[in-house]
């Protein structure tokens, strides 16, 4: 009962939180106007990494509506999240030349000249999930609210412990903006409850593995250890190993971001106390329109944000479209 209350809390202020959604919208050309159809339809998506589900799942959106725009679009992923491994491969793009890009810049420095030089060669460029910190680079960023969702987060983890204990953070890499800013959120929200006591972040590099040790070495500093936020799907599904090898699942909570089918079946079997669902597909589906109107003269957006839900054993089935997929 006390996690449905915690969700149903959480679901109602992200509703807020989404609705809220847009920004100011900046004309790129005629429109509206009748302009001829581009030559060029070809897209290409750079997601942060390859075969993961959150990035599938944008993937299955950004193609389903590609499809509809009459334009083709393929993908082009790192084999892990990591800057040095996605530079090369914007490189390449850019030699291709497609009329646009949607991409999930690794580092929110380390890719700002890559993508300048999509953008100098005339590329529509498009952030999808995460952004860089210069925001002259891209003409649209459609994401989470993630500082929201860490704030909320925060809340969450507050209500399941009675606003009292230790807690900490398992962050992925630093320059990441996505999770950097739910790591903000949090910082900043549980700083409001005295009884707990915030023990800091720790960075696992988007390495579940190093996401159990980390774990594990906490508990072994600090045994009372009460919660755990995790702020993407690999820290979070690491961090249910690590608690589950020490034996801790049922004492200590953990709240993550992101919906994996195996985030998913710890939520189910309890090991996990609550998830925030990004809406992947719904990020590919606009960041593929925002790179459309681009390409054809049309008004952009500036800002999109999409939607997140929380999630609890209670209420996940009834949200089940929420849960990432593994295959389009
Ligand atoms: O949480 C998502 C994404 O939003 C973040 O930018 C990086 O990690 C994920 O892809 C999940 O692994």
């Amino acid at each position: 009962m006390r996690h449905r209350v915690a969700g149903a809390a959480v679901v109602a202020a992200l509703v807020v939180l989404a609705a809220g959604c847009g920004g100011g919208t900046i004309g790129q050309g005629s429109g509206g106007g009748q302009a001829a159809a581009p030559a060029n339809k070809n897209l290409v998506l750079m997601p942060g990494v390859k075969a993961e589900p959150f990035y599938i799942s944008m993937q299955c959106g950004a193609q389903e509506e590609a499809a509809r725009l009459g334009y083709q679009l393929t993908t082009q992923a790192p084999d892990k999240f990591d800057a040095a491994l996605q530079t090369p491969i914007v490189t390449g793009v850019l030699s291709t030349r497609p009329a646009g890009v949607l991409i999930a810049p690794t580092d929110d420095i380390a890719l700002a000249n890559p993508m300048t030089q999509l953008k100098n060669a005339g590329i529509q460029v498009v952030e999808v999930d995460t952004r860089l910190q210069d925001q002259s680079v891209a003409l649209s960023t459609v994401s989470s609210n993630n500082e929201q969702g860490g704030a909320l987060a925060a809340q969450t983890v507050a209500r399941l412990i009675g606003e009292r204990g230790k807690v900490m953070v398992l962050n992925t890499k630093a320059g990441t903006s996505t999770t950097d800013a739910r790591a903000a959120g949090f910082e900043r929200e549980i700083a409001k409850f005295p009884g707990i006591t915030y023990l800091g972040q720790e960075y696992t590099d988007n390495e579940p593995s190093v996401a159990a040790q980390k774990v594990s070495a906490k508990l072994s500093s600090d045994p009372d250890l009460a919660a755990v936020f995790a702020t993407n799907l690999n820290s979070g599904e690491g961090a249910a190993t690590g608690l589950r090898n020490a034996g801790r699942t049922q004492q200590v909570r953990l709240v993550g971001f992101d919906a994996s089918p195996n985030q998913v079946e710890d939520l189910r079997a309890g090991e996990v106390s609550a998830l925030i669902a990004q809406d992947p597909a719904t990020i590919g589906r606009q960041g593929v329109q925002q790179a459309v109107a681009a390409i054809e003269g049309k008004p952009v957006d500036r800002e999109i944000q999409t939607d997140l839900v929380a999630l609890t054993q209670a209420d996940m089935e009834a949200n089940s479209q929420y849960f990432y997929r593994t295959a389009c």
